[in-house]
């Protein structure tokens, strides 16, 4: 039986080789592949492609999308491809630090270039074929990642529940993500044949590849844009793309009527010019701007992102300096307090008992300090004592003028003392009348004489200051002396008028 089984692969291989022909003869296509090193332009552009959403375009590859939640991005072909039959080989990295990702990768072959949307990050409703890397599970079918693929003519919405199940072609059980070498996807159309090869990306050998699927009969657009789109969700994986290379197929006779061999080397020579161009212009660049140089693109993954523990280690690094650095700026606050207090209490402690003066203080080892100031008289002690005294001179004038006053009125009492001769006994009278008024008043001059010199003196004389200055003030000493003077020769006048009058009464 085994050997019939044998036999019948035999045939039905053989019956496939006649129905496909010989093998396609493939030709490179520059303008619609892209590979590194040296991806990007000076301007961060990839020759004949584009990118656009959240896909970033480094020198060895394209970050469709970052590891990041809820982000969308492509990179498509700015011209479509026009050829019935083709070949694209994809090199994909998707990695991400969960067990589980999402959302996936989609290679596309579509007559419109896509624009954002929900299959993974291009438009549903897409005309032309999809091959998607699906990382998530929606249906909880537990077969995913999956790889399948979805032609459409436009009129179909992808089924995201059921992750596209009933509308695959065909597919396979892959997983993709994490792998040590990128994973390779071949996608080969030839004469209405799909077929879908996958690299498991254990190994980097050019031609180990599985089938993932094979399906006849997949009426696709003859003109078409190739693109490459990802997307993530509340779960993130980066999807990068290393390399896009697409080569269109020829059947053997055709390929040589059609190309000639030198057309061919020309084509490779002119690519080959590219290139050389394209780095050599590179390096003029990094030799005249050696400063400019760094590429924000071109940064290591590890650089880019920091694993878990190391953001925690950050953190605690960051607190801990946060601390050290509150902790410093207390010190030095307290360090200045300190100091404060330590002046003033030298200040204090310098202060002498009554002597205002500056004094310079020696130390043991004979060097000069600074002069240290003690308390001295401040402005509004000097303020104090002048009004003092103003007010003591004023108090002198007033009782200047009751002085003149008195004698005043001891005039007015001489003037008077004329006419006792005519008036007699009522003179007596005004008299003691007049002395009353005399010794009142000068009870009032006493008083405010007393007061005056029980005033109690400003604590600012005791500290050395000047005497007032008197100038030509009265003193209390000579006013006193005057005072006396003139009571003693009013009353030796009264006493001598009375006896004038005694005497001249014996006459009458
Ligand atoms: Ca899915
Ligand atoms: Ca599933």
């Amino acid at each position: 039986m085994s050997a019939t089984k044998a036999f019948t692969f035999v045939i039905s291989v053989l019956c496939l080789y006649s129905v496909f022909g010989q093998t396609p003869k493939a030709r490179f296509e520059y303008k619609y592949s892209f590979k590194g090193p040296h991806l990007v332009q000076r301007d961060n552009s990839i020759p004949f492609w584009e990118y656009s959403g959240d896909a970033l375009a480094g020198e060895d590859g394209v970050r469709v999308t970052p590891s990041l939640r809820s982000k969308k991005g492509a990179v498509w072909s700015k011209n479509p491809l026009q050829a019935p039959n083709w070949q694209i080989e994809v090199a994909v990295r998707v990695t991400g630090r969960g067990r589980i990702g999402a959302d996936g990768m989609a290679i596309w072959f579509t007559e419109q270039k896509g624009t954002e949307g929900n299959v993974f990050g291009s438009n549903d409703q897409w005309k032309g074929l999809g091959v998607f890397l699906d990382s998530f599970d929606n249906d909880n079918q537990h077969n995913n990642p999956y790889i399948m693929a979805i032609a459409n003519d436009g009129s179909m919405s992808f089924d995201h529940n059921s992750d596209g199940s009933s509308q695959q072609i065909g597919g396979c059980l892959r997983d993709f993500r994490n792998k040590p070498f990128p994973v390779r996807v071949r996608i080969e159309y030839y004469k209405q044949a799909l077929t879908v090869m996958v690299n498991n990306g254990l190994s980097n050998k050019p031609d180990d590849f599985e089938l993932c699927l094979r399906a006849v009969n997949v009426v696709l657009p003859n003109m078409a844009f190739l693109g490459v789109s990802a997307a993530t969700g509340g779960l993130a994986d980066d999807h990068d793309v290393i390399y896009f290379l697409t080569h269109t197929l020829h059947e053997p006779g055709a390929e040589t009527a059609k190309v000639s061999e030198a057309e061919r080397q020309k084509f490779e020579e002119e690519f080959n010019q590219y290139y050389k161009d394209l780095e050599r212009a590179k390096e003029d660049y990094q030799k005249e701007n050696p400063d400019k140089a760094f590429d924000p693109y071109n940064i290591p993954d590890d650089k880019l992102y920091e694993s878990e523990s190391n953001r925690e280690m950050r953190q605690i690094f960051d607190g801990q300096m946060g601390i050290q650095h509150t902790v410093r700026e207390v010190s030095r606050k307290l360090d200045e307090l300190l100091g404060r207090q330590e002046l003033v209490l030298a200040k204090v402690s310098s202060l002498p008992s009554g002597g205002q003066v500056p004094q310079v203080q020696q130390q043991a080892g004979g060097q000069q300090q600074q002069p240290v100031y003690t308390d001295t008289i401040k402005r509004h002690e000097v303020d104090r004592v002048l009004n003092n005294q103003n007010d003591l001179l004023q108090q002198i004038r007033d009782l200047r003028t009751i002085v003149n006053d008195v004698q005043a009125r001891a005039m007015t009492i001489q003037q008077s003392g004329g006419g006792v001769q005519q008036g007699g006994g009522g003179a007596n009278v005004n008299n003691q009348m007049a002395m009353h008024e005399i010794k009142d008043r000068l009870n009032s001059v006493s008083n405010d004489v007393s007061v005056l010199v029980n005033r109690p003196q400003p604590a600012m004389n005791a500290a050395g200051c000047p005497p007032p200055q008197s100038g030509s003030c009265l003193t209390p000493v000579v006013f006193f002396v005057a005072v006396g003077l003139q009571l003693v020769v009013m009353i030796g006048y009264m006493v001598y008028r009375q006896n004038k009058e005694a005497t001249a009464k014996k006459f009458y």
